[in-house]
C-alpha cells in the first residue's frame, strides 16, 4: 500500500474514533493544520520534478478534501449526537399529574371560615369587630359584668386562675368574650353596635367542652334600642348564617348577671336521624343567648343607664359550625388531623361574602 493510501487511512481511522469536539480538533490540527501532516507533504511540492508533482498534486489535493469532508461529516455526527443525548437526560415526563399549588392544597379550619362567615354578616348590618385580651383581671371577667365576690355564677365559669400576685389578686383566662366589650365601652360613647369574636377558656373537657373554644358576643347600646331590635337582630343574622328563608326563633326565660330579661334562644329544626335542618320541622334547638343589658353593667361602664339602654348577645363559634356543617364530634376541631381538614376544611380564595355567597 501506498504511503499516501497509508495516511488516509490513518487519518480516516482517527476521524472516526474522535469521541468529541475537540479530539476531532486535534486531528484536523495534526491532519491539516500549519503543521499538519498534509499540509507538510503540499509544502513539498514546490521541490518535485514536474512529473512528480502532476502524479502527487492531484493526489494530495485529492486527500486534502477527503479528509476535510470527513471531518466536517464527524464535526456533525458529534453535534448531533450531542443534541440527542441532552435531549435524553433532559426528556420532562409531560403526562404527569401537575403538583398542586400551596393555595389549593391548604384549607381554611371551619372555625375560622365560620368566624369569617359571622363577622361578613354583622358586618353588612352595620356593626364592627372589637378584640381584647385572653388574659383578663378578675374586674373585667366577673365584677363589671355584675357578678359580685362570691356570687354562685362565678363557680359555673371554670376559671383558669393564674397565680395570685403579692396584692393578692389573680388573672385569669377569660372565660367569655364579654370583657371586651365593657373595655370597648369603656372607650367610647354610644351609640355602640359591635360585635367581639374571640377565644375563651374553660377548665373543662368532655364530649362537648374543650378547655379552649370560640365565643361570638354582640351588643347594640342607644336611647331606645329594645327587645324587638334584638329579635330582628338574632332572626336577620340566622337566616344569613343558615342560609334559609325561614328562620323561626323562640325566646325562652333564662339567667345570665349581666343581662335583664335574660333569655336563651331556640331555632326551629328537624332532626332527620344525624342531620339537622334548621327552619323545617318542628324540634326545637337552642342555639345562644341574649338580654338587655343589666344596668349595672352600663354603670360599669361609664354609661348613664336612665338615658341608655341596649341589648347583647353571645354564641359559642364552636357549635354553631359542627350545626351548619355537620360536624359530629367537637374535639376533632382541636385535633389538628390534616385528613379531617380535608374533608371539612374550605378552600383558601372562597372568603365568605354576603353577596358572593358564605359557604359555597
Ligand atoms: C351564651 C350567652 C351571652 C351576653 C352574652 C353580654 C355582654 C355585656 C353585657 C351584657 Cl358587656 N351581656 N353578653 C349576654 C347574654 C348572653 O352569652 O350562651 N354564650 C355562649
Amino acid at each position: 500500500m501506498s504511503d499516501l493510501k497509508k495516511l488516509e487511512e490513518d487519518i480516516l481511522k482517527a476521524v472516526d474514533a474522535a469521541e468529541d469536539e475537540k479530539a476531532l480538533e486535534d486531528v484536523r490540527v495534526a491532519a491539516l493544520g500549519k503543521k499538519g501532516s498534509i499540509s507538510e507533504l503540499l509544502k513539498g511540492l514546490g521541490k518535485m520534478s514536474p512529473e512528480e508533482r502532476k502524479e502527487m498534486g492531484p493526489a494530495l489535493n485529492g486527500l486534502k478534501t477527503l479528509v476535510g469532508d470527513a471531518i466536517t461529516a464527524r464535526k456533525e455526527a458529534l453535534h448531533d449526537a450531542a443534541i440527542e443525548a441532552r435531549l435524553a437526560s433532559e426528556t420532562v415526563d409531560v403526562t404527569l399529574p401537575v403538583r398542586a399549588a400551596p393555595l389549593s392544597e391548604g384549607r381554611v379550619h371551619p372555625i375560622s371560615q365560620v368566624w369569617d362567615e359571622v363577622t361578613a354578616i354583622f358586618g353588612d348590618m352595620g356593626f364592627t369587630v372589637e378584640e381584647g385580651p385572653d388574659v383578663e383581671t378578675d374586674y373585667y371577667n366577673f365584677e363589671a359584668l355584675n357578678f359580685p365576690e362570691g356570687h354562685p355564677a362565678r363557680e359555673m365559669h371554670d376559671t383558669f386562675y393564674f397565680h395570685p400576685k403579692e396584692d393578692g389578686s389573680r388573672l385569669l383566662l377569660r372565660t367569655h368574650t364579654s370583657p371586651v366589650q365593657v373595655r370597648t365601652m369603656e372607650k367610647g360613647k354610644p351609640p355602640f353596635r359591635f360585635i367581639a369574636p374571640g377565644r375563651t377558656f374553660r377548665c373543662d373537657s368532655d364530649q362537648t367542652h374543650t378547655p379552649q373554644f370560640h365565643q361570638v358576643e354582640g351588643l347594640v347600646v342607644d336611647e331606645t334600642t329594645h327587645m324587638g331590635h334584638l329579635k330582628w337582630t338574632l332572626e336577620t343574622f340566622l337566616a344569613s348564617f343558615f342560609e334559609t328563608d325561614n328562620v323561626e326563633i323562640r325566646f325562652r326565660p333564662s339567667f345570665f348577671p349581666f343581662t335583664e330579661p335574660s333569655m336563651e334562644v331556640d331555632v326551629r329544626c328537624a332532626r332527620l336521624g344525624n342531620e339537622i335542618r334548621i327552619g323545617e320541622g318542628e324540634d326545637w334547638l337552642e342555639i345562644l343567648g341574649c338580654g338587655m343589658i343589666h344596668p349595672n353593667v352600663l354603670k360599669s361602664a361609664g354609661i348613664d343607664p336612665e338615658r341608655y339602654q341596649g341589648f347583647a348577645f353571645g354564641m359559642g363559634i364552636d357549635r354553631i359550625a359542627m350545626l351548619k356543617y355537620g360536624i359530629p364530634d367537637l374535639r376533632a376541631f382541636f385535633e389538628a388531623d390534616l385528613r379531617w381538614l380535608k374533608h371539612y376544611g374550605f378552600q383558601a380564595l372562597d372568603m365568605p361574602t354576603l353577596d358572593g355567597g358564605l359557604s359555597s
